[in-house]
């Protein structure tokens, strides 16, 4: 099973909560404030690599939890930090934001890291709080909690070169002809069922090449294996066109060819015009008949090539214009990711509404964070509050939905009078 898109379910751990603390022993009665904070919750990360080649392990396992950071203790001690989870994409995966399709991040480079959700802060214990004028702190921060979300993986593969052409062809034969790659070769259509990429060298020169799964008429609407597998054409630099010269299934070299073309237009103009090269495969079924291949030629606005995967005549010659082509051809570019911060995106958010009965209701994650950070039933702690409230501009925020001194506002299950 070949699984280029998943969907899955990720939260980074939620911070440990401050403690409210007071040192005491033999000699002390009344000691200063001594809460430890709590720790850190554990980040997700995404490393691309090498040795996955599909998303299908995203199919069974979807959720992914880093640890939480544990709770701060007496003593001045801090809770241990929760841990990472790094998890393993191929390089291609795309990850994108279901909610609104945005690019969070191109997995494009072997190794690249990339921190997709960073783990709640601890809370401060009530030894940060001490002041002059506060000597008894009876509160501590609680730690932040943090969303569990959803992100879509989705697979383009890089490569260098891509074959394409109908099924049976010789695509599979010609890349394990070419590369280490061992892919699966049989008489018979689709065969091939996933990209398979090969390395290719060629004197002190390597490529990547992927055997795309065949493709036929309709392709570009879903026919076949359809569009799945056109997506993967995408990240290509150069095209290698496979055509079975011999016509050994009793089809035309030349319509097949067009055809291919044709789907490939309907895809997209993007990769109509992506330079090719045609290889002219099985050319030793044609023994000495020079026919088919004098017509095709004749015709052709590509460079091309006879060849036979099977006993590898005409291969060195592919590899020479291959390589001499890709020379020629800028590298490929990740895909831009727009300017968007998927982790903040709804962290430091909040929304104000009126209820029936007049009062205001100000919910949303920043509030959430704001409100886990502070002991209500404390003076000081409430005016910590307070304080908060105006420096993330909620204030001002409630007075431009026309809130007047007087009214009763909701924050976080809180009540109070707008002062
Ligand atoms: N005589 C001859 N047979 C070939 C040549 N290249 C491939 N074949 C045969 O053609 C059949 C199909 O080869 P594959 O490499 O599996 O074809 P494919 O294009 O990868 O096919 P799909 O994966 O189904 O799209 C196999 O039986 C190969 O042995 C060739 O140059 N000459
Ligand atoms: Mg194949």
């Amino acid at each position: 099973m070949f699984v280029d898109r998943a969907k899955i379910i990720v939260k980074a751990g939620n911070g440990g909560d401050g403690v409210v603390s007071f040192f005491r022993d033999k000699f002390t009665q009344k000691g200063g404030p001594d809460g430890g904070d709590g720790g850190r919750g554990g980040d997700i990360i995404l490393v691309a690599s090498q040795d996955v080649n599909t998303l299908v392990d995203f199919k069974f396992k979807k959720h992914f939890r880093a640890g939480n950071g544990q709770n701060g203790g007496k003593n001045h001690c801090s809770g241990a930090d929760g841990e990472d989870i790094i998890i393993k994409v191929p390089c291609g995966c795309i990850v994108k934001d279901p909610t609104n399709d945005k690019i969070i991040v191109d997995m494009f480079e072997v190794g690249q890291k990339f921190t997709l959700l960073k783990g709640g802060n601890g809370g401060k214990g009530n030894q940060n709080y001490a002041t002059a004028r506060r000597q008894t702190p009876n509160f501590a921060q609680k730690g932040m909690i943090t969303q569990e979300k959803e992100v879509v993986l989705e697979l383009k593969t890089i490569a260098d070169v891509g074959l394409v052409g109908f099924p049976n062809v010789g695509k599979s034969t010609l890349l394990s002809a070419i590369s280490d790659a061992k892919p699966k070769i049989a008489n018979y259509h689709f065969t091939t069922l996933a990209p398979n990429l090969g390395v290719v060298k060629y004197y002190d020169s390597t490529c990547v090449v992927a055997d795309i799964p065949g493709l036929i008429e309709g392709a570009s609407e879903g026919a076949g294996l359809g569009h799945e597998f056109l997506r993967h054409i995408e990240r290509t630099r150069l095209i290698v066109h496979i055509v079975d010269i011999s016509g050994s299934e009793g089809r035309d070299p030349w319509e097949d060819f067009e055809l291919i073309n044709k789907e490939l237009s309907n895809y997209s103009t993007k990769l109509t015009e992506r330079p090719q090269i045609v290889a002219l495969n099985k050319c030793d079924i044609l023994g000495d008949n020079r026919e088919p291949i004098e017509k095709f030629k004749a015709k052709v606005q590509y460079p091309c090539v006879e060849i036979s995967a099977f006993t590898h005549k005409g291969i060195d010659e592919l590899l020479k214009i291959v390589f001499d082509t890709l020379k020629t051809l800028p590298a490929i570019e990740p895909e831009q990711a727009e300017e968007y911060d998927f982790d903040r995106a709804e962290d430091l958010s909040y929304t104000i509404w009126r209820d029936d009965d007049g009062s205001f209701v100000v919910e949303g994650t920043l509030i959430d964070n704001i409100v886990r950070g502070v002991n209500l039933n404390d003076y000081e702690s409430f005016s910590y509050f307070n304080k908060r409230i105006k420096e993330e501009g909620i204030e001002d925020a409630l007075y431009a939905k026309g809130a007047k001194i007087g009214d009763t506002i909701h924050i976080g299950g809180v009540e109070f009078e707008l002062q």
